[in-house]
């Protein structure tokens, strides 16, 4: 039986490797005790990162890292939430959550490693997969055109919406610790080769496509700038697309303002007077 945490089980080349070297940095970089952290892991090979790290946190199914992470943080706001999730859980399995925490501008960072594939499945197609590729359950060619994950979250209410390349860990950790200090929802999509399922989209394919939106002269507080950045198919924009501050969800709730749930005291509760209510 090996020590724990365990040694990683990715795949050789798998960019799992940079964007759990970029997390723990941009923890550490935040200056918060790692004790303040929650992590809320889906399933899948990104989700595996549950078994290797030493942070609080929770191994989730199918998508439900996103509800699951938003009740931690109602119940305890002091904790910093983090979604470790893949493309397939985030956008597909859990396509709805997704588009509920945006519009709730919950605070949690939404971490989607996006290697375009179901990958712990061995490689069947995901919700951004391109439209006509052959994979495991795609043999002719996909048919459905693929999701555009920052467009969606631009245009739904979302307030940080950024995309990264996994391999450049730096520049990814210190989009993380950015996330983590937004204090609304923050989607990070990440590209992440996956050398094994999805060999098409290597580190070089990448690279080739790759433009950075700072040296485009994008500004991120504008809305339609985000938009068009986001519709591109000239080239593949990474950085920050979009920022703007609103009041978080938990910031909204009456009984939230004074304490977290967690450090409420409990009272006894008399249930006859609410029990005639329903006579
Ligand atoms: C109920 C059920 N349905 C389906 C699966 C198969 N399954 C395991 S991981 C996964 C999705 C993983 O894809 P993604 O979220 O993109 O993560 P990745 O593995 O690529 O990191 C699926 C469908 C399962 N384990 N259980």
């Amino acid at each position: 039986m090996p020590d724990y945490p365990f040694a990683p089980t990715w795949c050789p080349g798998c960019g799992n490797f940079a964007i759990w070297a970029a997390l723990k940095n941009g923890i550490a970089t935040t200056g918060v005790p790692s004790e303040k952290f929650a992590i809320f892991y889906d399933v899948g090979c990104a989700g595996d990162m549950a078994d290797f790290n030493t942070y609080y946190g929770f191994h989730t199914l199918h998508g439900r890292a996103l509800p699951t992470a938003v009740g931690a943080k109602l119940a305890n706001h002091d904790l910093k939430v983090i979604v470790v999730i893949g493309d397939g859980g985030c956008y597909g399995e859990g396509g709805t959550h997704f588009i509920n925490l945006m519009r709730g501008n919950h605070d949690i960072t939404v971490l989607v490693h996006n290697n375009h594939r179901y990958s712990l499945t061995t490689g069947q197609m995901s919700p951004t997969t391109e439209k006509g590729t052959k994979t495991k359950s795609t043999p002719e060619g996909s048919i459905e055109e693929a999701q555009n994950p920052i467009a969606l979250a631009v245009s739904n209410h979302a307030t940080f919406v950024a995309r990264e390349f996994a391999p450049d860990i730096a520049r990814l950790a210190s989009r993380i610790t950015q996330g983590i200090k937004h204090g609304g929802f923050a989607l990070i999509d990440i590209l992440q080769p996956c050398p094994i399922f999805n060999p098409v989209q290597s580190p070089n394919w990448y690279r080739e496509r790759l433009v950075k939106l700072e040296d485009e002269g994008h500004s991120s507080e504008n809305l339609e700038a985000a938009w068009k950045q986001s519709m591109r198919t000239d080239k593949l924009p990474i950085g920050l697309f979009f920022q703007e501050s609103k009041p978080a969800y938990h910031e909204q709730v009456t009984e939230l303002q004074d304490l977290p749930l967690v450090k409420h005291p409990i009272e006894t509760v008399n249930l006859t007077n609410l029990l005639k209510e329903f006579k």
